[in-house]
């Protein structure tokens, strides 16, 4: 049957705007308004077409996978692009029931050997916000050039073209596949489920207790952990729901971001420490929350315990030469402090410790060994940050080492030290305060000597993003910093997932030998000296919402 194609015109095309820290993040209203979605897809279909076909990289590869998270609308906008998309001459695959979290999708793109994915998904935003993140046939998300280019593309749009689901379904055009499968095959043969069952099975009291915040986490949780696994596993909010769990008591949408502020009844699971192992997931399941027996570990952290045991995943295996250990410039250098260690761990490869921009793709076109502080660590088997991953290779080195994830964790900061963290935010609508924030980073360095509460600021400045691989800047001004007296650092940069006002996202770290003290007394400095350095240059507010507020810590008396 040939399908009928239908050319519409856009009387009235919108402005559409860049893609952000990771995709294009708007409220439901704005994605929703008549047209924008159409055009928003017409624009990535001709970019697809350019590369694919008549374009640069002329590789015929006409096929495109289509999925997301649950949230509200996105049932509907996953068939209107698979539209679209076949209506441009593109074969599509689309998630069953259209869920897929985003490893998922990074995956199935390069296991159904397709030219690019979109994702459908506002990630930790709340269900009142929709986002599209555009994904390469690499599996990893698009790159500056790319994101340019589309929005070009995107903003000339004066047509688009497309089909009924129906029709293309029975063409063949679009064809749904099954992401959780696929998914769980790859962690199978990385992780070797088998052998990870048999010991499950040995040790027979083990439990874990999961958070799936209503997003895409649950059935890929269930399918990993219980059907596979085998794992006795308690899944709080496992079902997926189009409002991700609906509102909190102040009548405010729930975050799915899996932060002590938003996961209370699994900090308290796990503060009864009869769990082995406690996990939480955002909506896309490409960040996670591990622990385990009253702990927590934090991103950084884990990146750098996951790096001790790389052989249990073959990590040498899938790298030539040099082994990129990746992290975003803001998050705390754990890795960094192991650069001798891991290079005598992998002694026919060169080792590079790197620091990236925020945001994944950074990381992904260097192999996606890496970690970013907003809980996400790189499946190097695909290329995106994966929580199922992350969680499920804990359990293997729990399983392996028999130890807890506390022992695990200081078995690795007396060896190396530890580098303490927490992340709060300046925030507002107002474009004026966002003006005079940035004026302030910007002329810092004026400062260098000052005194802000209790410490001295010794050297401030930003931070540029040299390649490595280039040796080119290949992103300017990536982060502010702020260097402070006894190695106390703070850097801040603008949020870039946000779907209106502004968010200044300041970072505090300090470095200290000793891993067991309490981490308040060591952070306070940092933020009460930033807060002074606001004030100072006659900002009205104040930074606020601080990681380590609602953290458990092991070691407060
Ligand atoms: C935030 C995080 C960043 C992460 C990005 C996307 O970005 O800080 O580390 O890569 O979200 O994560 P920003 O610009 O708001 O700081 V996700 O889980 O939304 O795909
Ligand atoms: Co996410």
């Amino acid at each position: 049957m040939a399908l009928k194609i239908e050319t519409i015109r856009l009387d009235k095309p919108y402005t559409i705007k860049k893609m952000g820290t990771s995709g294009l993040r708007l409220v439901q209203e704005d994605y929703n308004r008549h047209l924008y979605l159409e055009q928003f897809a017409q624009g990535v279909a001709g970019y697809f077409l350019e590369i694919t076909g008549k374009g640069r990289v002329a590789t015929n590869n006409r096929t495109l996978v289509i999925g997301g998270d649950p949230r509200k609308g996105n049932r509907e906008r996953v068939r209107k692009i698979a539209e679209i998309m076949t209506g441009n001459g593109f074969r599509v695959y689309v998630a069953n029931d259209g869920l897929a979290s985003t490893p998922a999708m990074s995956h199935a793109i390069r296991t159904l050997e397709a030219a690019g994915g979109i994702i459908l998904t506002a990630s930790h935003n709340p269900f009142t916000d929709v986002g599209i993140k555009i994904n390469m046939a690499s599996g990893a998300p698009a790159l500056e050039d790319t994101v340019n280019r589309v929005h070009e593309l995107q903003n000339s749009v004066t047509e688009y073209h497309t089909v009924r689901f129906e029709d293309a379904l029975e063409a063949g055009e679009v064809e749904y596949f099954d992401a959780i499968r696929l998914y769980a095959d790859l962690l199978d043969s990385v992780l070797d489920f088998g052998g990870m069952r048999e010991k499950l099975r040995v040790r027979s009291g083990f439990s874990a207790a999961f958070d799936a915040m209503h997003g895409a986490a649950g059935p890929f949780a269930r399918e990993v952990f219980v059907n596979r696994l085998g794992l006795n596993a308690t899944i709080l909010r496992e079902e997926p729901r189009e409002d991700l769990g609906g509102f909190d008591a102040h009548g405010d949408p729930l975050h799915p971001e899996p932060d002590f502020d938003y996961i209370p009844e699994l900090i308290s699971l796990n503060s009864s420490g009869e769990f082995d192992l406690v996990a939480a997931w955002d909506s896309d399941v490409d960040r996670r929350l591990d622990g385990g027996k009253g702990f927590f570990v934090e991103s950084a952290d884990e990146f750098a315990l996951f790096s001790m045991y790389a052989d249990l995943i073959g990590l040498g295996r899938l790298f030539p030469n040099e082994i990129f250990f990746g992290r975003s410039t803001v998050t705390a250098g754990t890795i960094d402090l192991m650069q001798e260690h891991l290079q005598k761990k992998f002694p026919e490869h060169k080792v590079r410790t790197v620091e990236t921009p925020t945001g994944f793709k950074w990381i992904a076109e260097l192999g996606n060994w890496g970690v970013e502080e907003s809980n996400g660590v790189g499946n190097p088997y695909l290329r995106e940050k994966d929580g199922i991953f992350a969680t499920a290779f804990l359990l293997k080195i729990l399983l392996e080492t028999g130890k807890s994830v506390q022992e695990l964790m200081e078995d690795v900061w007396k060896k190396f030290g530890r580098v303490f963290f927490t992340r709060g935010e300046v925030s507002g609508s107002d474009e004026s305060e966002k003006a005079l924030l940035t004026a302030l980073l910007e002329s810092a360095t004026q400062h260098e000597g000052a005194r802000f509460g209790t410490l001295t600021l010794e050297k401030a400045g930003a931070w540029d993003y040299v390649h490595p691989q280039t040796g080119k800047v290949a992103d300017k001004n990536a982060a502010y910093f702020l260097s402070f007296s006894d190695g106390n650092t703070i850097k801040a940069r603008f949020s870039g997932t946000g779907s209106g006002g502004y968010t200044l996202r300041v970072y505090c770290t300090k470095f200290d030998t000793h891993y067991d003290r309490p981490k308040s007394p060591i952070t306070q400095p940092m933020k009460d000296a930033f807060d002074a350095f606001l004030k100072a240059g006659g900002f009205p507010g104040q930074s606020k919402k601080y990681t380590d507020a609602n953290q458990p810590d092991p070691y407060s008396t």
